[in-house]
């Protein structure tokens, strides 16, 4: 199958997974800077050795060389962050740190270079630490003015070489995530539901605020929500965990629902009143949530099932959003379940639901890669599974696509191997491009391309034919 000649066919990382230098240019520190290996809570104040994202894969220095790789491939679009903390170093700030914003400028135009259309997105787990130390991140709602600043000073200076804009990544994570995803001082098992919520809705706030004057500032801008999409299967045909699965996709659809129908659905202010939440807003805030995005980005790792029998309920190892296991699928090395037409289900239901043009901005297979001589006196890495992950994966793309669902493009996570998010190790790797980093700090850091780049750059090459 052919893919849409227009179809934005690329990559993405997240800043504070890549660029190292953290500490450099004026940078203040992030939220990310001091979780050490495996550490999703606050640990310590002050960044440690132990973690791998304080170096990263040093793209900070090397990214002309990583571009080159990736127009190599034939990317129309590269998606990366930018970290809050380069920009306003203590989030805080009055003034922007113009170091930091230099470096944008820079990574911006070598990407135009070689004619790669940027999609930014603003806010990707990397609050700065002390919006989360001093203010508890975003159950504070003065975290909507200080991000409102923070996005009026990036679209002003960025507004004629970024067209694509994200506000927050996986926006619903918070409701497993709250220190990394929502910059929540407040320990997970002692975070009321109430102040849960709370930041929950300054964080739609915010959104629908960068989407009004990304639109007033940028009249070209497209505009998203980046949702983590797991569709949730029944466990059985049993009615009670029908309703348990409908139950549980309602937890993450009222993300993307606020954001595209712009008001809170029925079902939510259930959810409110029956657990005693009571969501303080301002006058305005039912006005501003009415400025709904131009597409729902989303990644897609994986499905999950639910029921309602608690015994049943061994949750799902790895499973990030909790849930289930499926019996029917098979799990990578970190217990993410694969499901290839879980990707065209997702895609369909989001665009029943939404009726918006859909963008799949993560998609991938983290396995642990091995570096061997290629033959030609270079090295490589024979990474057939990930061919396979990726390949399964588009084919139930170019389905949905047939079904009639507009899908304006796809970026695979970590085109080029990153620290991973969840566990803050490199041998979980991605990429078409190998790093030669390893946990333990060693390695020359040196990019090698896998087997994977060659046959990626031929799909692009034939707009998917190839696949
Ligand atoms: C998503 C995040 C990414 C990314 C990816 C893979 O949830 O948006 O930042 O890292 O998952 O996860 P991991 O790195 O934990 O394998």
């Amino acid at each position: 199958m052919k893919f849409p000649k227009d179809f934005l066919w690329g990559g993405a990382v997240a800043a504070n997974q890549c660029e190292g230098a953290y500490n450099e240019d004026g940078k203040g520190i992030s939220i990310q800077d001091v979780m050490p290996r495996g550490i999703k809570t606050p640990h310590t104040d002050l960044p440690t050795e132990d973690n791998m994202k304080l170096t990263g894969i040093d793209f900070y220095h090397r990214y002309p060389e990583d571009i080159k790789l990736f127009a190599e491939m034939g990317f129309k679009t590269f998606r990366t962050s930018i970290a809050w903390s380069r920009i306003f170093p203590q989030g805080d700030d009055a003034e922007a740190n113009e170091k930091g914003l230099e470096f944008y400028d820079r990574l911006f135009d070598e990407c135009h270079k070689y004619g790669i259309e940027p999609l930014v997105t603003l806010s990707h787990y990397e609050t700065p630490l002390n919006l989360a130390k001093a203010y508890d991140g975003w159950v504070n709602r003065d975290l909507i003015g200080f991000y409102e600043r923070y996005v009026r000073t990036v679209f002003a200076r960025y507004k004629d070489k970024v067209k694509y804009w994200l506000t927050f990544n996986e926006i619903n994570s918070v409701l497993h995530e709250p220190f990394m995803s929502g910059g929540i001082y407040t320990p997970k098992d002692q975070l009321s539901k109430q102040d849960l919520y709370q930041a929950i809705h300054h964080e739609l706030v915010a959104s629908a605020l960068a989407t009004k004057i990304g639109h007033e500032m940028m009249p070209k801008a497209k505009i998203g929500c980046m949702v983590l999409s797991m569709p949730t299967y029944p466990l059985s045909p049993n009615p009670d965990d029908v309703i348990a699965a409908m139950k549980a996709d309602h937890m993450n659809y009222f993300f993307g629902d606020v954001h595209v129908r712009g008001k809170y659905p029925g079902y939510m202010k259930r959810y409110f009143r029956e657990n005693h939440i009571e969501l303080k807003q301002d006058k305005d805030d039912a006005e501003i949530l009415k400025n709904t995005v131009d597409f729902v980005s989303f990644s897609y790792y994986m499905s999950v099932c639910e029921t309602a029998d608690e015994e049943k309920k061994i949750k799902g190892q790895g499973n990030i959003m909790g849930g289930v296991s499926n019996p029917y699928l098979p799990a990578s090395e970190w217990g993410w379940q694969i499901d290839p037409q879980g990707m065209r289900y997702v895609l369909n239901v989001f665009w029943d639901r939404w009726q918006k043009t859909l963008f799949i901005v993560e998609n991938g297979l983290g396995a642990v890669d091995e570096l061997v001589d290629d033959g030609k006196g270079g090295k490589t890495v024979h990474d057939d599974y990930r061919i396979d992950y990726l390949k399964q994966h588009l084919l139930q793309v170019g389905e949905a696509i047939s079904d009639g669902v507009p899908v304006m493009g796809y970026t695979t996570w970590g085109c080029i191997d990153v620290v991973s998010a969840s566990t803050a190790e490199l041998k979980k790797r991605y990429g078409f491009i190998y790093v030669d980093r390893n946990d333990d700090g060693s390695g020359t850091l040196k990019r090698y391309t896998k087997d994977s780049f060659f046959w990626y750059k031929n799909v692009i090459a034939t707009d998917g034919e190839a696949l």
